[in-house]
């Protein structure tokens, strides 16, 4: 039986990742910090809280990375724990470039030095993408990260490569777009407008409040991403692979199809701040722009060409925008019945 370490593996990633590895046979261990209340909705909701051994971790913690890699004696380590929320980054640029960035060469140095035959994925992003040097964008184009999440996310991809090419080691990273989920975390922009608009459905008469309403994203379903991930760690060589849709939608655009799921007839109106929706049936009052959920530097643009990985791993996004809002829409309405 094959052993799997997920760091991260109470966020949405994780939880999906732990599942699809149980459901492949393997031995499914995971990492969890130290906090008042341990936290596991996520395993709960699918399931499998008892299947995962769940070892106490965190990134920032050398000796404890170490020692986990030598008690656990893992073959397969999926890097999936970070200060994920850009936003957040710009409050917390030196948490974040330790987190997201310096804890992947702990992670890789230790395992060179006592697992060097465990293969290891990095959870890269196309938030290195930023500001777009190429439309769409591929493993081959040119990096311009916009925050310090997107730059500490460039030094452990670009360590993972380095690594790979020093070590000889088996070491991939996935470079991928946006994918939500309904175990989404309840700031992101999806699950943001997802909760408020059923609790709108449900009753309520709060507008949800959103900065840049012309960002544009290429969305795609968590639990089809984490099969991508698996897919890297059974190649023979490792490699870089971009998971994307191929499909870019604003987050008005996003908005409707949530909206429309929920039975709203949306009406838009404004510009900028002055930007407003509402909900034609009811009356309802449903979106204004807030400046406040503007950021320093904006990314306005992103669009994967998933083709190497389809070509080379079989991989391929089975959800689209229209099904994964409908369903992130449904649940957080069917949550509050
Ligand atoms: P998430 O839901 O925010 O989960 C992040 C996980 O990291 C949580 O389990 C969190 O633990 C853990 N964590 C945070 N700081 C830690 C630390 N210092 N030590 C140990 N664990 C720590 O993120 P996600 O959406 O699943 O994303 C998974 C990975 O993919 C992240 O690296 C993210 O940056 C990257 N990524 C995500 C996307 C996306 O669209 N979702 C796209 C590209 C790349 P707590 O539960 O205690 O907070
Ligand atoms: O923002 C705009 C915001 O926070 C998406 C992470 O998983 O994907 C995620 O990062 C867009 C941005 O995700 C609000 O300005 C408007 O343009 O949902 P988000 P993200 O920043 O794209 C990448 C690939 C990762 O790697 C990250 O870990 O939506 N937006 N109004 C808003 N965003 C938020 N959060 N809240 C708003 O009110």
């Amino acid at each position: 039986m094959k052993k799997a370490f997920v760091t991260g593996v109470t966020g949405q990633d994780g939880a999906y990742l732990a599942k699809l590895l149980l459901e492949e046979g393997y031995e499914v261990h995971g990492g969890v910090r130290r906090i008042s209340q341990p936290e596991t909705t996520r395993l709960d909701i699918l399931g499998i809280t008892d299947d995962v051994t769940l070892h106490e971790f965190d990134l920032t913690e050398q000796n404890n990375i170490y020692r986990v890699i030598r008690d656990v004696e893992m073959d397969e380590f999926y890097n999936l724990a970070a200060q994920s929320f850009v936003g957040a980054s710009w409050e917390l640029p030196i948490y974040t470039a330790d987190v997201d960035g310096m804890a992947v060469v702990r992670i890789l140095d230790t395992l060179r030095t006592i697992r060097p035959d465990c293969r290891f994925y990095q959870a890269s992003t196309s938030e290195m993408f930023g500001l777009v040097q190429e439309v769409p964008q591929s493993e081959t184009t040119r990096l311009y990260p916009r925050s310090p999440y997107g730059v500490a996310k460039v030094y452990g991809h670009y360590i993972t490569m380095n690594y790979r090419e020093s070590f000889d080691m088996h070491a991939s990273s996935g470079i991928l777009f946006n994918h939500e989920s309904p175990l989404r975390g309840k700031e992101f922009v999806t699950r943001k407008i997802t909760l408020g608009l059923a609790a709108l459905a449900r009753g309520g008469d709060k507008p949800i409040e959103l900065g840049n309403m012309d960002a544009k994203r290429d969305w795609g379903y968590a639990a089809d991403y984490v099969k991508g991930m698996w897919l890297m760690l059974q190649q023979d060589k490792a490699d870089d692979y971009v998971l994307a849709t191929g499909v870019t939608t604003t987050i008005r655009d996003f908005f409707t199809f949530a909206g429309e799921a929920l039975g709203m007839d949306l009406e838009w109106s404004g510009e900028a701040e002055a930007e407003t929706a509402t909900d034609r049936k009811s009356g309802k009052l449903v979106m204004k722009v807030n400046p406040k959920f503007y950021r320093p530097a904006e990314v306005e643009l992103l669009i994967g060409d998933p083709s190497k990985a389809e070509k080379s791993l079989g991989w391929k996004a089975d959800v689209d925008i229209r099904g994964l809002a409908t369903m992130m829409a449904k649940s957080d309405y069917d949550a509050l019945a």
